[in-house]
């Protein structure tokens, strides 16, 4: 099996400081927490940029000013968000990817998303799959329901992404396909045979489905964005601890870690 790459998606969209005290808001903290989930064994960190306010933003200056700080302390695959928050127009989501950060998520489906709409039509995806092509940013297929892999592989078909397929599937948000094995293993089932793929599982879905990842030879994302407790009851204290849980578990399943640099050959990013 390939090494496993862990996701840290450490502040995303939705979590307010009153849920999870210990959440990074601005770009110091969000650095200094990547820089630990780093540490722990995280080769990709997952972004969304927060305001002043600490409400969910795309501006481009909060992004930048987050990688820079990310990138003085390590050297963590960076991923930015196109999802954003509910509501976002597309123009606002796909900026940061201007960037030109390694990574950036890409939702290729509309969804449910608690009480709101997740809105991602064709013509959405194709431009933001297009504006990655043309920045060199590889797109992480953000999967929320089995018919957004059937999307993906059709904007690949129509050229829009090449290289490297990478799938992450997001399990048991209100509204979208919910955190099964069964579920997982019919997503899994639906891809070329080459790809990779993640399994990011909301609140207490996340350790179980993450052990199923590294037992199938998927890869894992853990974090504050899907969910903040480390058990029932009980907040996590970090990002970083979920990360590490995930380095312990993985190494008595007898699973190696991936380094970023291992991270980037794997999921094909270019290095020059
Ligand atoms: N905040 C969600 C509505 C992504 O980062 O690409 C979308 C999201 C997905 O978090
Ligand atoms: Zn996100």
């Amino acid at each position: 099996m390939e090494k496993l790459i862990i996701t840290a998606a450490v502040v995303g969209a939705e979590v307010t400081r009153n849920e999870q005290p210990n959440i990074p808001l601005t770009p110091d903290e969000i650095a200094i927490e990547v820089e630990k989930a780093w540490e722990a064994g995280a080769s990709i960190a997952h972004i969304h940029g927060r305001d002043l306010a600490g409400n969910a933003t795309q501006d481009v200056n909060v992004y930048r000013e987050i990688i820079e700080k990310v990138k003085s302390r390590c050297d963590i695959i960076v991923q930015v968000s196109t999802g954003g928050a509910v509501g976002m127009t597309p123009v606002d989501r796909i900026a940061p990817v201007t960037l030109r950060p390694e990574m950036a998520t890409l939702t290729t489906g509309t969804v449910n998303f608690g009480n709101d709409v997740f809105m991602n039509a064709m013509d959405t995806v194709r431009q933001f799959a297009s504006v990655m092509k043309t920045h060199e940013v590889r797109p992480e297929f953000e999967i929320f329901d089995v018919g957004m892999i059937y999307n993906a592989l059709q904007i690949v078909k129509e050229g829009l992404v090449e290289g490297h397929l990478h799938f992450d599937f997001v399990l048991g948000v209100p509204g979208a396909i919910p955190a099964t094995v069964q579920h997982l293993l019919h997503m899994v089932d639906q891809l070329p045979e080459e790809a990779t793929w993640t399994v990011a599982a909301l609140g207490r879905h996340q350790l179980p489905m993450a052990t199923h990842a590294i037992c199938l030879g998927g890869n894992v994302r853990v974090g504050f964005e899907d969910n903040i407790y480390y058990k029932k009851g009980v907040l996590a204290n970090s990002n970083a601890d979920l990360v590490a849980r995930v380095v312990r578990i993985a190494s008595e399943l007898g699973r190696d870690i991936a380094t970023p640099t291992e991270a980037r050959r794997i999921l094909g990013i270019n290095t020059q």
